[in-house]
C-alpha cells in the first residue's frame, strides 16, 4: 500500500492550486465569488482528515473578521497618525467636499481607471461593523461602508501577473507620502473595502476622508487613509525601501500584520 501514499508536500501543493483557482474567480466574474465557491471548499475539505493542519492553514486567511452590532460602536472612533493632510491640494479638495478627488487604479490591470467618489458610491456597497486594532495598544469599533476592493480590481481587470496591491495616500509624514500594500488574499477578502463612510456619515478627515482602506484581518497601520491611488504590482521591490509600507520601511512593523 505504500505506493499509494501521496507525499504530504504534494497534497499541500495541490490544495494550494485550488485555493489559487478560487482566488481567481472574482477577477473573471466580477462577483463575490470567494463566497460562492462551495465546490472548491468541498474539494479542499476532502483532504481534511488526511492532513488536517495544512488544510486549516490554507483556508484560515479567508475567514471573516468578527462583526459587531450598532450597540457595540465606540462612542468616538479615535484618529491615529495623520489627522489632517498638509498642503494646498488637500485643503482644496476638502473645501469642495472632495468633488474632484480621483482614485487611480493602475499597474498590472487591463483597464486603468480614474474613479470619482460618485463612481465609488455607485458600486455595490458593503457595510460592516468591525474592531480596529492599533499596535500602539488601542482598539475601536466602527461601522464602515464602501465597495469591496475586489470589485474595483475586477472592474480594472487585474492581470495574472499581479501579486500585490499598493495603496498611495495624500498625506506626508516627515520624508514621504504614506503608502501600504497587501497580497491578493487580503485584497480580495470579502471584508476588504474602500470605505467612504464611518458610522453612517461621510468619513471624517481625521479618519481618512474621502477614502480609506479597511482590511479587517490586518492591524491598524495597514488601513491606508486618504487613498488616491491603487496599483497592482508583481513585486514590492520598487516600493520605498522594499518592505511594503511606510512603517515597515522605517520601524520594525511587519508587512504581514494578520490578526
Ligand atoms: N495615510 C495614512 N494612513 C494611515 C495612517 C496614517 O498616518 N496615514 N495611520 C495608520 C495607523 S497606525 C492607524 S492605527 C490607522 C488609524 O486610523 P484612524 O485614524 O481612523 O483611527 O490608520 C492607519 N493608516
Ligand atoms: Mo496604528
Amino acid at each position: 500500500m505504500r505506493d499509494f501514499i501521496v507525499p504530504r508536500r504534494q497534497l499541500i501543493a495541490r490544495a494550494g492550486g485550488l485555493v489559487a483557482a478560487a482566488g481567481a474567480l472574482p477577477l473573471l466574474s466580477g462577483c463575490d465569488a470567494i463566497n460562492d465557491a462551495p465546490a472548491v471548499r468541498k474539494i479542499l475539505s476532502l483532504g481534511e482528515t488526511m492532513h488536517q493542519h495544512s488544510q486549516r492553514a490554507l483556508t484560515d486567511r479567508d475567514a471573516l473578521a468578527r462583526e459587531f452590532t450598532r450597540a457595540d460602536l465606540s462612542p468616538v472612533f479615535r484618529s491615529n497618525g495623520t489627522k489632517l493632510p498638509q498642503g494646498a491640494a488637500y485643503a482644496g479638495h476638502a473645501a469642495s467636499g472632495f468633488a474632484d478627488w480621483r482614485v487611480a487604479v493602475t499597474g498590472l490591470v487591463s483597464r486603468p481607471l480614474s474613479l470619482s467618489l460618485a463612481d465609488i458610491r455607485a458600486m455595490p456597497q458593503r457595510t460592516q461593523i468591525t474592531r480596529h486594532d492599533c499596535v500602539e495598544g488601542w482598539s475601536a469599533i466602527g461601522q464602515w461602508t464602501g465597495p469591496r476592493l475586489g470589485r474595483i480590481l475586477a472592474a480594472a481587470g487585474l492581470r495574472d501577473s499581479a501579486r500585490f496591491i499598493v495603496f498611495r495616500c495624500a498625506d506626508r509624514i516627515g520624508d514621504a507620502l504614506y503608502y501600504e500594500s497587501c497580497d491578493l488574499v487580503d485584497a480580495l477578502h470579502p471584508q476588504t473595502i474602500m470605505a467612504w463612510a464611518l458610522n453612517g456619515a461621510v468619513l471624517p478627515i481625521a479618519n481618512g476622508a474621502p477614502l480609506r482602506l479597511r482590511i479587517e484581518r490586518q492591524l491598524g497601520y495597514k488601513h491606508a487613509k486618504y487613498v488616491n491611488a491603487i496599483e497592482a504590482v508583481a513585486s514590492l521591490d520598487g516600493l520605498g525601501e522594499g518592505k511594503g509600507g511606510y512603517w515597515e520601511d522605517r520601524v520594525d512593523y511587519e508587512w504581514y500584520a494578520g490578526i
